[in-house]
């Protein structure tokens, strides 16, 4: 591989090119080309996207597949499914794939095959969510549980809540989920201030079993439980865990035969189909959680084996590629016209920043181009009435993502006529605008024309699908997995670890007995903190 992105051919044919397509606009480029609309689409795993609406032409894909191509997305992508130890900078396998490898395939780590542990795991979450739904697992009063409630924080928490939300029309709605993730105690305190606590079971998701946030949600969870049912003997009933860590989980007094287990190769936000999500189980079934496993698989399978002019998450990835590199652009925005989905943006959010938001490649050099976008969203037609304004006339580039479904779970009238048509309506708006001659031809006053101006040439993509159905998320998120994966190898970062998380981590630790003392304690950090370490000192009630 030559030493840097910049370097490869297809690279410098993208820059010359780019300086060819930066001037035409979309409408030139539909009027030249009516069989593009049909032409650039892809399918796979239930999913159709129009990716038409791209200030790109074939000529764009064909480089940007040979960026690919020159980055070895393939090899890559084959060493992903192998588990060899990509993860360089935490030597560590990459296998969220094996998550959802159908009985009977091998994936092997250190000469292991990890898939019949995946399934023992999921047999166990199974066995375990039929007792909770059917409610032979009785809390220590022997009371059926009624409430779930998931403790953890970032990737243990964002999964859980969005396939939840994205679910919900799937669950049992005799049950009440909750999810606390945020150390601030008003999380908890609302999250549990109507449940009964004898009908109540705790989750405690986390990989490390160490996190702050969520063990000190876990000890305040304990008392909540212990003030009202005052045996030790309780916690059993009302608590299981979903950790890699055993030592910690008994020492918190969990029995171990209700921890379930996952593997040091499935990074936290690649974990929701692990046993971090044993409450979306719980919630949905196994049946249903199985069939989320089977829409992700399907998308594996499709990343893995399709050529990338085909491949969905390779175009999806590329073509971000290319806003980002080559148009400047700073963000995508996920728009999602589906109100199950509401959640989605926020998991997309850790998913693509914490993955690609690095500015250093594998082998520790610093990048000399713009690397993972800021994503960002809300459902339509909210956002419509928001901040589409700004995507529509402001002075940003936001490649937009549409998302859609053919069908509704909650047909209403014509509730759902009226949603589509709004995703069709938005990307046409956004791709075509309005020019000034057609504003003038309505009569429009001329002082008026250029603010009731839709110059266009924004681009989006559509994503389609027939319903939203447990296949169809798995296939969605997996979309997302990849297309970052795909990106991250492109810029040649590593999507899988997270070191930016860690100074702010190290500093809070040492803050917090600076504010807990009872003493004034000698400070020494900037003056800005000091001061402000002082000012809460000052003006907090103990
Ligand atoms: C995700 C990150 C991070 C992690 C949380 C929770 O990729 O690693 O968001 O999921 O910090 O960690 P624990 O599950 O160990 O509590």
């Amino acid at each position: 591989m030559s030493t840097t992105l910049r370097d490869l051919p297809a690279w410098t044919s993208l820059e010359s090119h780019h300086s060819e397509v930066k001037g035409r606009h979309l409408r030139e480029l539909f009027a030249e080309d009516p069989g593009r609309g049909e032409r650039m689409t892809a399918e796979a795993a239930g999913l159709f996207l129009d990716y038409s609406k791209h200030r790109a032409t074939d000529e764009t894909l064909k480089l940007l597949v040979k960026l690919a191509e020159e980055s070895d997305l393939r090899g890559q992508i084959d060493a992903m499914f192998r588990g060899d130890p990509i993860n360089a900078t935490e030597h560590r396998s990459v296998l969220h794939v094996a998550l959802r490898a159908p009985k009977g395939q091998s994936i092997f780590v250190d000469g292991k095959d990890v898939v019949p542990d995946v399934h023992e795991v999921l047999d166990k979450m199974a066995g375990f969510s039929d007792r909770i739904r059917s409610g032979e697992w009785r809390g220590y009063t022997g009371k059926p549980i009624r409430n779930i409630v998931n403790i953890g924080i970032g990737g243990s928490d964002l999964g859980p809540v969005m396939a939840y939300e994205a679910l919900r029309h799937f669950s049992d709605r005799g049950l009440t989920l909750r999810f606390v993730s945020n150390v601030d105690g008003t999380d908890f305190a609302e999250a549990t201030r109507d449940l009964d606590p004898a009908e109540t079971l705790f989750i405690v998701s986390s990989k490390t079993f160490t996190t702050l946030e969520t063990m000190t949600n876990a000890q305040t969870a304990r008392a909540w439980t212990l003030a009202s049912l005052k045996d030790d003997k309780a916690i059993a009933r009302h608590f299981v865990a979903v950790s890699t860590n055993a030592d910690e989980v008994s020492k918190f007094g969990i029995d171990t035969a209700n921890m379930f287990g996952f593997w040091d190769w499935v990074g936290g936000r690649y974990s929701m189909d692990a046993a971090i999500g044993l409450s979306t189980m719980i919630a949905v079934g196994p049946e249903n959680f199985r069939a989320m496993l089977a829409g992700f698989h399907a998308m594996d399978e499709h990343y893995r084996t399709a050529p990338f002019e085909k491949n969905l998450p390779a175009i999806l990835g590329l073509l971000t590629v290319w806003y980002t590199d080559f148009f400047g652009a700073e963000t995508v925005a996920v728009l999602p016209y589906d109100q199950y989905l509401k959640r989605f943006p926020a998991y997309l959010q850790q998913l693509t920043m914490e993955s690609n938001g690095k500015s250093v490649t594998l082998d520790g050099k610093r990048v000399d181009y713009p690397t993972g976008p800021i994503y960002w969203g809300e459902p339509g037609t909210n956002g419509q009435h928001s901040f589409y304004q700004l995507i529509h006339q402001g002075t940003r580039l936001i490649p937009c993502d549409f998302i859609g479904f053919c069908q509704s779970l909650n047909p209403l009238g014509d509730h759902h006529d009226l949603l589509m048509s709004n995703v069709f309506a938005q990307a046409e708006a956004l791709a075509f605008g309005k020019t000034a001659e057609q504003v003038k031809a309505e009569g429009t006053a001329d002082w008026l024309v250029p603010h009731r101006t839709f110059e266009g040439n924004r681009p989006s993509n559509v994503i389609l699908a027939d319903r939203l159905t447990p296949e169809m998320l798995g296939a969605l998120i997996a979309l997302y997995e990849h297309s970052v994966f795909t990106q991250g190898t492109i810029w040649r970062v590593n999507p899988f670890d997270q070191w930016g998380v860690e100074l702010g981590k190290v500093l809070a630790k040492r803050i917090i007995p600076e504010l807990e003392s009872k003493d004034e304690p000698k400070l020494n950090h900037d003056s800005s903190t000091n001061a402000l370490i002082r000012r809460y000192r000052r003006l907090k009630r103990t």
